[in-house]
């Protein structure tokens, strides 16, 4: 039987495990990244585990995240320890200013029908060139650094059948916001969601990796793209034509589900606040005064799309809406670079639009919060609440070609209203520069890794007992991100540092939280659906057992918080029945008993609400693997024991 693009790729990377949705399969993989706001606890991790240098083909370490924190020494010495690792285990380094990762990745790195591991959720960008690139947390990528297999269930695979081509002032951002309105934020789980049809070849690579970015936001595994002469012609731009190999679905490929999108039919989309899927059209809220306009991110910086916005501003055609600040964050240097020699840039300065370095920048809280209960439009890929740095400000998600309309109208504005569309021809040859990438030391034994006060150790966590008690610490709602459970903004520096960052747990819900839990002894915290959504920051896992929270009895988990409260042995379960949800409160007195047998499937796993008098029964689903990793106390200690 025929295989699809996905099949393909994980098949030839199966290290042990049966290809059938739902099982757990353990795959190869080919190369990993790291950024700096969950790097330093990976290659902590990665130390931890004693292994004299990365046994992938690549490893790349970036710093994007946080790369100008005011007043203080955090960042410069998290950037140090960074690059002194790097260097001494066979990493390369891309400094500061070289880009978001997942864009100088795709330009400089990605290579077609191989497995990449980032410890960042938008690693699946790399899909556009045709890769398996999975986002995971920080302990899942120093595994695969060390040369160990990463464990993920054998996904099902949706094709989402792209016919025709997109009109003018409509882009591939539109594309997946309309994907985003029919499959929800958890649409994606267990997927990966392969394109194919005879729309994929009027895409090129960036506008493809536009897409599989915001994959992230369906919830899904991955997504990729096929790699055709599209793919090859990007390469071969990049100077890179041998990394190319075709990749297509076979014939008779089978796939799970299908979905059907005409691009000829797709409007300009928007997504309001304060979810990626909450989408509509843009004509249907047109004339919202708007404060702010960003574009800028991983889904949205590459040269294609800061020339559009240039291209609207071309010859001072059109200023900036005096009532609106505008920031651009062309995503790598390499964008910025070729802005900067063809005046690209000239148009955007001379039009008033603000010129931000190539980074995260706002998209993380960064900078550019916007005004109390401000509007701000965001070529962005999450408008999670408060996510912006501002607690009542409203992110609205859209394409650069919305974003430019409404930074010139100073009201959200249907950019078919632009006149004519402007031609952007891909270049038949990138500026390559990779100055900014250190290659790794030749003689390791020279370089001595740096580590500064806010380079803190590993916290530790004990082997699992046979039943936990505690209070029910907090209870929360559907769809908690951790942009919820440990904010980034102001609190990134202390990444490095849990005993400090610890303090944010749950700070935008009960500022006291992590008092409570302190003098609680730590306890459960309960959710509702689709758990921990948003980022891999494996701290989410890593604070709250640092505050010694012990379970999270949920309605449903997030892919990527749900393996990383696992590999820090912190149990993720869920309800038998979602119903008994509404049973417990804040402050019940909860106990789980007899719990090795429990995980072992010998006995039903009782949650028994003390306060109430009540006992529910829950749900864990774990591999043999995760109930060994959970009983050790977490990866780390499975890791060291196993190999004892
Ligand atoms: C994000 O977009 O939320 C981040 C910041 O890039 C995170 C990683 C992090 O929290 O450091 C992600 O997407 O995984
Ligand atoms: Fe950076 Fe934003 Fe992309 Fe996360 S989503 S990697 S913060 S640009």
């Amino acid at each position: 039987m025929g295989k699809n693009v996905t099949q393909k790729i994980i098949d030839s990377h199966l290290v042990s495990g049966e290809a059938v949705s739902g099982k757990e399969v353990n795959i190869r993989i080919d190369q990993t990244l790291t950024q700096d706001a969950t790097g330093t606890m990976a290659y902590l991790q990665f130390e931890a585990m004693g292994v004299p240098k990365v046994r992938t083909k690549l490893s790349v370490s970036y710093v994007d995240h946080n790369t100008l924190q005011y007043g203080g020494f955090e960042n410069a010495d998290d950037h140090r320890f960074l690059q002194t690792l790097a260097s001494k285990y066979g990493i390369y380094f891309s400094k500061p200013g070289n880009g978001i990762c997942h864009q100088v990745h795709l330009e400089r790195f990605g290579v077609p029908g191989q497995t990449l591991l980032g410890s960042d959720s938008h690693t699946p960008t790399s899909g556009g060139i045709g890769m398996i690139a999975i986002g995971a947390g920080g302990l899942d990528v120093a595994v695969a650094m060390g040369g160990g297999a990463f464990s993920l269930n054998y996904p099902k695979v949706t094709l989402v059948k792209l016919k025709g081509k997109l009109k003018p002032w409509v882009s591939a951002k539109d594309v997946i916001l309309e994907l985003l309105r029919r499959m929800t934020v958890k649409g994606g789980v267990g997927k990966v969601i392969e394109y194919g049809g005879d729309g994929v070849k009027h895409l090129s690579v960036p506008e493809r990796a536009t897409i599989t970015n915001m994959g992230a936001e369906l919830g899904a595994t991955t997504s990729v793209f096929p790699s055709d002469d599209v793919t090859k012609e990007f390469l071969k731009a990049q100077g890179r034509a041998k990394d190319w190999s075709e990749i297509n679905a076979d014939a008779d490929a089978k796939y799970d589900e299908v979905i059907d999108i005409d691009l000829a039919k797709l409007e300009p989309m928007i997504a309001k606040p304060h979810s990626p899927d909450a989408v509509c059209k843009v004509s249907e809220i047109e004339g919202m005064k708007v404060d702010q306009v960003c574009v800028g991110s991983c889904t949205n910086s590459s040269y294609r799309d800061m020339m559009i916005i240039s291209d609207v501003f071309k010859k001072g055609k059109f200023k900036v809406h005096p009532e609106l600040s505008m920031t651009v964050s062309p995503g790598s240097k390499q964008v910025l670079d070729m802005l900067s020699l063809n005046k690209g840039l000239s148009n955007m300065i001379e039009a008033g639009a603000r010129i931000l370095e190539s980074a995260c920048g706002p998209c993380i809280g960064n900078g550019q919060s916007p005004p109390s209960a401000g509007v701000s439009l965001r070529t962005f890929n999450r408008n999670f609440e408060g996510r912006s740095g501002t607690k009542d400000g409203k992110v609205f998600l859209c394409s650069p070609e919305t974003a430019a309309a409404a930074a010139i109208y100073g009201v959200v504005t249907d950019p078919r209203k632009l006149g004519k569309y402007p031609k952007i021809k891909m270049p038949v040859k990138f500026l390559v520069d990779d100055s900014m990438v250190v290659p790794p030391a030749k003689d390791p034994s020279k370089v001595t890794v740096v580590r500064g006060p806010n380079i803190q150790p590993l916290p530790k966590q004990s082997a699992l007992g046979d039943g936990l008690k505690g209070k029910l610490l907090i209870k929360l709602g559907d769809n908690i991100t951790t942009d919820h459970i440990t904010p980034a903004g102001t609190w990134l520096k202390y990444r490095s540092n849990v005993p400090k960052y610890s303090e944010s747990v749950f700070s935008a819900i009960d500022a006291k939280f992590h008092e409570k839990a302190k003098a609680a002894g730590g306890g459960f915290v309960v959710g509702g659906e689709n758990y921990g959504q948003g980022s891999s920051r494996e701290h989410a896992a890593l604070c709250p057992m640092y505050l010694g929270v012990k379970a999270i009895i949920a309605k449903s988990f997030a892919r990527i918080h749900k393996d990383n409260l696992v590999n820090f042995g912190i149990l993720p379960l869920t309800f038998e029945n979602p119903a008994d949800y509404d049973a417990v409160s804040d402050g019940d007195e909860l106990e789980l008993a007899n719990l090795k047998n429990g995980l072992a499937g010998g006995a039903a796993l009782v949650l028994k609400d003390v306060t109430k008098g009540k006992e529910f029964n829950l749900k864990h689903g774990y591999s043999q693997r995760q109930v060994d990793t959970l009983l050790a106390g977490g990866t780390l200690n499975y890791t060291t024991a196993k190999g004892k």
